[in-house]
């Protein structure tokens, strides 16, 4: 009985000094290093390791179509170029908890080197990510996470409980700390919208907002017709609003646009996440005063260096790991695997035209 798993690890050490020996013309090359990480513990990082070249990337974002993950995406195929590696996009047209599932399998059989994703659903992505996991492929979450225990890192584009409770002293600000306020939010499984809007509710609690009320949180599902109409609901729903968050770019814009139309305009603030490119006519027209937001590029670019330290033995996710981001310079692994691209800059009409993305 016992015959079988030790033939097993023959097999593999076997294999793994070949590949490591003959260099390997597939990604069978990566798990060399992988297996000697494996045998002295599982986590063993060499820092001085070379990246690897002919690195094979994927991003899987929340879906195609939204401006927001094509910026971070486009950014990150481009920066691996910059280490010989080649990376590619791939997802559904729709954000919903299970629309990854089957690319997460394909890109498995592609035998890709690390898939990039950004997570609709934290847990309904767990098992196919797992498998790729056991596949020696390297699993990079960015934008919105995925459960810790199914991807190596996460790739935060600044500290969630910065985003959220900031996103709060900014609309307090807007509406003079009183009113009722609601929240648009893109899907309701979000990870990343979910952290941000328990860091919201958080700040709330505090002492100097027991002015505002929160009346409703409303998902437009990252679509800008439900995010548009969703908006048009809450000022049915809730006449006397007094602002909207949208902490999705898509959503701000969908809102952004209903209040400009609309008899609410320089009545209604709206604030949240968005990309000054969306966002410029609104904020010219006085409907928007202020956002935030951080560079997109730089997200999608660190998480391609992230995936390459990765696949190429330099880092193993744990904390306090180092790895250079080529023109980010050295960035170091946080707690829960997590790194944490920078803080985000709030955008008004005096800075957007600084701004293109
Ligand atoms: C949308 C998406 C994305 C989020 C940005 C701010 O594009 O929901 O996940 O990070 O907004």
């Amino acid at each position: 009985m016992t015959k079988r798993p030790l033939a097993a690890v023959a097999l593999a050490a076997a294999l793994a000094v070949g590949a490591a020996a003959c260099g390997g013309t597939t990604k069978n090359s990566s798990s060399g290093d992988d297996t000697k990480g494996a045998a002295a513990g599982g986590a063993t990082a060499n820092p001085n390791a070379p990246l690897k070249k002919g690195l094979k990337l994927a991003f899987l974002p929340k879906q195609v179509n939204n401006p927001y993950e094509t910026i971070v995406d486009n950014a990150g195929i481009e920066g691996a170029k910059e280490f010989g590696g080649t990376a590619k996009e791939v997802g559904p047209s729709d954000a919903s908890a299970s629309s990854q599932i089957s690319y997460i399998n394909t890109l498995i059989q592609q035998r890709m080197d690390s898939i990039l994703i950004a997570a609709n659903d934290p847990n309904a992505v767990c098992g196919p990510l797992k498998q790729a996991r056991s596949r020696k492929i390297k699993v990079v979450a960015y934008d919105s996470d995925a459960s810790k225990d199914c991807r190596d890192v996460f790739i935060n584009q600044a500290s969630s409980e910065e985003i959220g409770r900031s996103e709060i002293k900014l609309m307090s600000e807007l509406i003079g700390g009183k009113g009722k306020i609601a929240i648009l939010s893109a899907t309701a499984n979000a990870t990343n919208q979910n952290t941000w809007i328990g860091f919201m509710k958080d700040e709330l609690k505090k002492p100097e907002y027991s002015g505002i009320q929160l009346v409703k949180v409303a998902y437009g599902d990252d679509d800008d017709q439900k995010s548009f109409q969703q908006t048009q609901g809450l000022l049915q729903a809730y006449p006397d609003l007094k602002g909207i968050i949208a902490p999705t770019t898509v959503g701000i814009a969908a809102a952004a646009r209903y209040i400009d139309g609309s008899k609410y305009k320089g009545k209604v603030a709206v604030s949240g996440l968005g990309t000054p490119n969306q966002m410029r006519k609104f904020v010219k027209d006085g409907t928007v005063a202020k956002f935030e937001l951080w560079d997109p590029k730089n997200l999608g670019y660190l998480a391609s260096y992230a995936a390459a330290a990765l696949a190429s033995g330099q880092i193993t996710g744990a904390e306090g790991e180092k790895f250079k981001a080529g023109k980010l310079g050295e960035r170091t692994i946080g707690k829960d695997g997590e790194v944490i691209l920078g803080p985000p800059t709030v955008f008004d009409k005096n800075n957007i035209d600084n701004y293109n993305f």
